[in-house]
């Protein structure tokens, strides 16, 4: 019997994928389909996969052409598959030409012609959604540059005054919003009143409640509400996040994140200083977002430290945040006129948690155990520093309806109320003098 094998992601099958499915199987009398596994795609830089590994698996199967589906997750699998199944062609398109040579020394190699006309990028490339920046910052040029990975993410404009946000609005399906934190709530709400899904900078507003109005007038006007908080949108960082719920460092007892970026306010009028943003107001929401992921938002006790700049504005050069919970503890170090090591640990009652800096921006952490052979080192891809997967998973959300919360809705409005109270100077010890 002659084994034919041929790969693909199939992701809204179409003829193309049929017709040469049809031509695999006609090389031999048995045909093994491989499709791949999310992460595998990921990692080869395939972000815009509409369907789940399980439906195109099953579009797959219903086409009853192959006579065997299996998953492929890694590289250099094909090698492995081909071995264990005893396979005699292995066939792909020929926009692969040349790519699979490598495995003629384990079974012939067939390139079929590839269909002309039809793309599963096209297809998605139907559904538009016409995002409008707003803002002014190197943020803005990060989604704008991210967004080209995006099939069907168009970006209507950029805009950074307030008195243009209409015409934003009107222009656009969706808007990404970068403005300062106590300007939020307002823009927001204004955003999808006309209609328009919202990716927002961090943090959503300053007050819980205020959070808690826009999530639910999001959901009941069918709009996506989405913070850009990158981090969260990491595969590195959402792996972690599982494994610690699974109890690989047993019950965690701290949490202690840092993040910090210099900038130099050293000369800078007044005016200069009132439009930058201070330790809290830039870091805090990332610096927090593993305490509450990880121990939750009811904490029994909050104090922050922080020194200020000496012009008494307002702008806290560096800060410390800690919480005491019931049976835990976390702390947060920001600064943007003070340096430190921007890692993450979190400890437990087996092991620890260690993500090296800069942490929020990770593809790679340790699980370290008092015997240091123990240790597991976990390696995933990062593109695009989380905004990549960000935009991808905003515009699933906005255009097919997935619902996928990164972040929930205790985390949001936790993040927030912190914000909101140091702007009110509650919980707040200023070091060494200043206001
Ligand atoms: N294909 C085709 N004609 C099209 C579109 C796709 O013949 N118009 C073929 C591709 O050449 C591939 C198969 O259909 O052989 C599946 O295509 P994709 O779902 O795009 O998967 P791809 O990224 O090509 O995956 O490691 C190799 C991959 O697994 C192949």
């Amino acid at each position: 019997m002659k084994k034919v094998i041929t790969y693909g992601t199939f992701d809204l099958l179409h003829y193309g994928h049929i017709r040469l499915l049809e031509r695999a199987k006609a090389l031999g009398d048995w045909l093994i389909v491989g499709v791949t596994s999310e992460d595998f795609d990921k990692a080869r830089g395939k972000i815009n996969v509409t369907e789940t590994l399980s439906e195109r698996m099953e579009a797959v199967k219903a086409l009853g052409i192959a006579d065997e589906v299996i998953v492929e997750e890694y590289e250099g699998q094909k090698i492995d598959d081909i071995k264990r199944y005893g396979v005699d062609i292995f066939a792909i398109g020929s926009d692969w030409r040349g790519k699979f040579d490598y495995l003629k020394e384990y079974c012939e190699v067939v390139y079929l012609e590839r269909t002309e006309g039809i793309s599963s990028s096209e297809l998605r490339a139907r559904d538009r959604l016409r995002l409008g920046l707003f803002g002014n910052s190197t943020n803005v040029d990060k989604i704008e540059r991210e967004s080209g990975f995006v099939n069907g993410l168009e970006i209507s404009g950029r805009w950074s005054d307030e008195n243009e946000f209409e015409k934003l609005l009107e222009s656009s399906d969706a808007v990404y919003l970068y403005a300062r934190p106590e300007r939020h709530y307002e823009l927001v709400k204004k955003a999808l009143l006309s209609g328009c899904h919202v990716l927002c900078e961090t943090p959503l507003a300053l007050k819980k409640e205020d959070c808690a109005e826009l999530l639910s007038l999001a959901e009941s006007t069918h709009l996506v509400l989405m913070e850009a908080l990158k981090t969260a949108f990491s595969t590195a960082y959402g792996r972690l996040l599982l494994l610690l719920k699974s109890g690989k460092i047993g019950e965690i007892v701290s949490v202690d994140s840092s993040c910090t970026s210099m900038e130099d306010f050293e000369g800078m009028t007044p005016e200069e200083l009132k439009s930058r943003f201070g330790s809290i107001a830039d870091w805090g929401p990332t610096g927090m977002l593993p305490v509450f992921q990880i121990l939750g938002t009811d904490y029994e006790e909050k104090r922050v430290c922080s020194k200020m700049h000496p012009s008494g504005n307002g702008l806290d050069l560096f800060s410390r945040i800690d919480f005491i919970y019931d049976s835990a503890v976390a702390s947060v170090k920001v600064g943007k006129g003070a340096k430190s090591e921007g890692e993450l640990v979190v400890s437990g009652t087996k092991g620890y948690a260690y993500v090296p800096a800069p942490w929020w921006k990770t593809d790679f952490f340790e699980i370290r155990y008092e015997n240091p052979a123990e240790n597991q080192r976990y390696f995933y891809q990062l593109e695009g520093e989380g905004i990549r997967n960000m935009l991808a998973v905003f515009f699933q959300a906005a255009v097919h309806g997935m619902r996928y919360q990164a972040i929930d809705a205790r985390v949001t409005e936790g993040i927030s109320s912190v914000i909101g109270d140091f702007y009110e100077g509650k919980d707040l010890r200023v070091l060494g003098g200043g206001k």
